[in-house]
């Protein structure tokens, strides 16, 4: 056995191997057997590195997630120094430990004022499933048991467990395993480009978020429990509502007393420029998500931050709530989150977002605007999308949606750029410690790549 794992094969005996044994996710497994696997081997900084020894700009933070950059040898540190003093323990059966502790008054100290508890788990989609149950405990222990629905919106990303998948609104995955469970419905989601047509931002952004109203009505009040929403659509294709949308949707869910949920996987802990989605829109959510950028990627992580007006009933009214994970609270992996918050905070990445590095992105991203094949972009902080258009200076899609998106992301990865696309939407979420050096990369590489897609489909 070779330790050395990164440098023991050849490029195509890791492809054969991993087409042998091992299942990707999202993946069309018969379709990569015959393409092969991408191997990444190691990364520093913004730059990924393949096995054939090819430096690739991660545009994407992994999967929205490396907001400090590869290579940060405090977290390694603090792994190994924790799994010396102490690897594992759970915290079931009234125990706990030191990293569990300290991270949980953190975050306490981070996130709004009304946040003071946590519920730890592994990723987004254990800590939305968590939300599932503890907004159908709370109303339960209000004595209102029949409010057990979740209102989320088409073309959402929560998870892919049961309980994330069917609050995310993705039709594909719906499609397969009968999904969603009871009880979770799904609105209209803010995408103005796309469904906008004939309005202005502003007047579709409140339409969009009376479909809030209209749903709660159609239900019955009494029946609905909570609303959930991330605050910028991530993976369904950084979809920026309109201003006027979220505050109406604030209103709403106070008018029917309904629970709101703001899922920050991708928008918090800095993406924004604020450290949660749901400041940049001045909201009070009841629950947040959290994951992804909790520990940069260094280690799987996620959580649910737990309102003072949930907390009260959940601890107030007693009795055992019958949830929990093995790893949940898991000591190295609380570990490298404090490291991970600790860089944040003191290299001031998230005003750095909102005051230099996010405005010089969204500057030269926007210079994609004149390109033949771009009908829109748009970004905040640390994320950008471009609309790819059959026809420019209409919102007219490709008929064949999805096509011109995938030979764009294809010439990336041919070019040095992760860049990913969602149907025909481009999308980036760089690490927050890019330089404005790399963001000229960034930018020139997806330029270069939509020439070559303009030339492959004959436009321009
Ligand atoms: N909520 C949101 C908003 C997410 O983006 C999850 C929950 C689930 O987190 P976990 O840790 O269970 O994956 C996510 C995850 C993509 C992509 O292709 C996005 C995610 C995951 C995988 C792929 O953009 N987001």
């Amino acid at each position: 056995m070779n330790n050395d794992t990164t440098t023991a094969r050849a490029t195509h005996d890791w492809q054969a191997l991993d087409s042998r044994h091992h299942l990707h996710p999202f993946t069309d497994f018969q379709a990569l057997a015959g393409e092969g696997a991408r191997i990444i081997t190691r990364a520093e900084g913004v730059y990924l590195y393949d096995s054939d020894g090819r430096r690739i700009l991660d545009g994407m933070s992994g999967l929205w997630c490396v907001n400090i950059g590869y290579g940060r040898a405090e977290l390694a540190e603090a792994a190994a120094r924790q799994m010396r003093e102490l690897p594992y323990y759970n915290s079931f059966f009234k125990s706990t430990n030191p990293p569990a502790v300290e991270l949980a008054a953190v975050l306490a100290g981070l996130t709004p004022p009304q946040f003071n508890h946590v519920f730890f788990t592994n990723s987004g989609s254990e800590a939305n499933d968590t939300i599932v149950r503890m907004v159908r405990r709370y109303w339960d222990l209000l004595g209102e048991p029949r409010r057990s629905v979740l209102i989320s919106r088409h073309n959402a990303y929560h998870g892919s467990t049961l309980g994330g998948a069917s609050l995310g609104g993705m039709a594909a995955m719906h499609g397969q395993g009968g999904l969603p469970i009871p009880d979770i419905v799904h609105i209209e989601q803010p995408y103005w480009f796309e469904n906008g047509i004939d309005v202005t931002p502003e007047d579709y952004g409140r339409r969009a978020a009376q479909r809030l109203a209209e749903k709660i009505e159609e239900l019955g009040p009494e029946r609905v429990g909570a609303f959930i929403g991330e605050p910028i659509q991530g993976a369904g294709g950084v979809i920026i509502p309109p201003d006027s949308y979220w505050p109406e949707i604030q209103r709403i869910c106070r008018e029917y007393g309904i629970l709101l949920i703001t899922d920050e996987v991708v928008c918090g802990f800095g993406r924004t420029g604020r450290w949660f989605g749901c400041e940049y829109y001045g909201l009070e959510p009841d629950f947040l998500t959290i994951a992804k950028g909790l520990t940069s990627g260094y280690q799987p992580l996620g959580g649910v931050m737990v309102s003072d007006r949930v907390a009260e009933v959940l601890i107030g009214r007693g009795g055992e709530f019958h949830h929990g994970f093995t790893w949940s609270g898991h000591p190295v992996a609380c570990a490298v989150a404090l490291a991970n918050l600790r860089i944040l905070q003191a290299e001031r990445l998230v005003e750095r977002v909102r005051d230099e590095i996010g405005p010089y992105l969204q500057r030269r991203w926007r210079e994609l605007a004149d390109h033949p094949l771009v009908g829109e972009v748009r970004g905040i902080g640390m994320l950008g999308a471009l609309e790819l258009v059959a026809h420019k200076g209409s919102r007219t899609f490709f008929r064949d949606r999805g096509a011109a998106g995938t030979r764009c992301r294809d010439h990336c990865f041919r070019n040095g750029l992760v860049m990913r696309a969602v149907r025909d939407t481009m999308i980036v979420a760089p690490p927050f410690v890019i330089t404005t050096a790399e963001v000229d990369e960034l930018i020139a590489r997806a330029r270069h790549c939509l020439d070559l897609t303009a030339t492959d489909l004959g436009i321009g």
